[in-house]
């Protein structure tokens, strides 16, 4: 037998108890998407057989997690918990002080509520929905300052989650420094297709607005997966560990929002994190009217002690391979089938082309939520839109119009198995093979904040 030349990227871990699912029927399915609007948001997990909707707040606990969670120290002030997280936080991501949320938008709420004034800028790599939508709320207006690459399905960039610096000095011209309380980065960049952003780059991001005085925060929601791709691509990073990547990557900027939900494998949590006294203090103050007092922020002590095991799993080498392995795994399978997905493949999810897969529809015809549908429909895998229903409308009122129409295949950490992938690529095929028949959809319900969560459809 010959040598393989790659290793596999077979699971660190064995299971050790089974949550059974439901197998439906296609005129079950029918039924359910129906009532549901043709929203996979809207549909009961209960009639979803394989779940990519979302790798947020859905990866399995370890053993070691749910043992800790009978640890949780139930004070309402100063649980031991708020200290075993705060500590793990500082040794991992290296900022000083931790204002714990009950999950990352309301980090983002707290973060964009004390430092955006009305009439102010904020660029970002890459909008986020929730991320924008606070920075909107509290006056401030999102400018994109990604590489054009990232609006490129096929662009095989190997950081597309990258800032174009010269559209970053262009609106620090055009607004002037003051204007902008701070540059908004995310490490992966989600709506690219879970791409990341280079530690060279990020380093002159830092340097180009510390010349000018102006704050960078980092969205470290997935930037231990980001931390994985730099010491696969990066000159320089290969013999370094996650911990020593995601503590430099930290180091570039003031402070980060935290969705504990996604790299941190719990359930519910999350947390801003800072290095500057003064904006801790306003949040440690603010936290308490949204969320709750400044040592449990919304979670209870077990929550809190979960997130604080998560950081330390969350950075061993032999998760992150299979983690990360496993949505290649799937990525390679739909790229041999000639299926157009978003290049290379990101960290937590295959994001499906579905201006590509259905070139007879309009955007306005949700090309995205229609593939969504239609997948729920072969086999019961849930995914989720990611084009233009999810892009909301502009201040004017106007549908944004975003280059990237996809359908998110998102994996959650440590849950599915090899043959879970594979049944998603034969359905993911059979909608392929079936695309000339498809028809649109007309978006009959449209709610006013964050449309994708609970818009209708109906068929056209
Ligand atoms: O869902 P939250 O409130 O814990 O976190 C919000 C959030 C912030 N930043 C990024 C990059 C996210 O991906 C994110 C949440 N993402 C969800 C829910 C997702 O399905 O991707």
């Amino acid at each position: 037998m010959r040598p393989p030349t790659k290793r596999s990227w077979a699971e660190p871990f064995k299971i050790k108890m089974v949550e059974p699912l439901r197998m439906t029927t296609r005129a079950e399915r029918e039924a359910a998407l129906t009532e549901a609007g043709y929203n996979t948001f809207l549909l009961r997990s209960d009639d979803v057989y394989i779940d990519l909707l979302t790798d947020s707040g859905t990866s399995a606990m370890s053993d070691n997690q749910w043992a800790g969670m009978m640890l949780g120290d139930e004070a309402y002030a100063g649980s031991r918990n708020f200290y075993n997280l705060e500590a793990a936080m500082q040794q991992h991501y290296g900022y000083k002080y931790l204002v714990p949320t009950h999950q990352g938008r309301g980090a983002e709420h707290l973060l964009s509520t004390i430092l955006i004034k009305p009439g102010d800028t904020v660029p970002g790599n890459m909008y986020f929905t929730t991320t924008r939508a606070h920075q909107e709320r509290a006056g401030g207006a999102f400018v994109d300052i990604i590489i054009d690459e990232a609006h490129d399905p096929a662009s095989l960039h190997p950081f597309k989650g990258n800032v174009d610096l010269g559209k970053l000095e262009a609106i620090i011209a055009k607004v002037g420094p003051k204007k902008i309380p701070y540059v908004s980065i995310a490490a992966t960049v989600n709506m690219a297709g879970g791409q990341p952003i280079s530690m060279a780059n990020l380093r002159q991001v830092r340097e180009l607005t510390k010349r000018h005085g102006i704050r960078l925060f980092l969205d470290a929601t997935r930037a231990v997966e980001n931390a994985w791709f730099v010491k696969q691509r990066e000159p320089g990073y290969a013999d370094k560990t996650l911990k020593q990547i995601l503590l430099e990557t930290c180091g570039y900027s003031d402070g980060c929002t935290m969705s504990g939900k996604k790299d941190l494998l719990v359930n519910i949590g999350g947390f801003l994190a800072l290095n500057d006294w003064d904006v801790f203090e306003e949040a440690r103050n603010l936290v308490v009217l949204f969320e709750g007092l400044h040592t449990y922020g919304g979670l209870a002590g077990r929550d809190l002690e979960a997130m604080a095991r998560g950081i330390v799993e969350a950075v061993q080498e032999d998760h992150m391979r299979a983690r990360i392995g496993q949505v290649e795994y799937v990525g390679e399978h739909l790229k041999a089938l000639g299926i157009p997905i978003v290049q290379p493949v990101g960290g937590h999810a295959v994001f499906l082309d579905a201006k590509a897969f259905f070139p007879q529809l309009d955007q306005l015809q949700f090309p995205a939520q229609t593939l969504a549908a239609e997948l729920y429909l072969d086999s019961g895998i849930r995914s989720m839109e990611r084009g233009i229903v999810s892009a909301g409308r502009d201040s004017k009122g106007e549908h944004h119009r975003p280059k990237l129409e996809l359908v998110r295949l998102t994996f959650p950490r440590r849950v599915y198995t090899q043959a879970h992938c594979d049944v998603t690529v034969e359905s993911v095929n059979a909608v392929w093979e079936n695309r000339q028949n498809v028809r649109g959809l007309k978006m009959v319900y449209e709610p006013k904040h964050l449309r994708f969560f609970q818009a209708r459809f109906e068929r056209l």
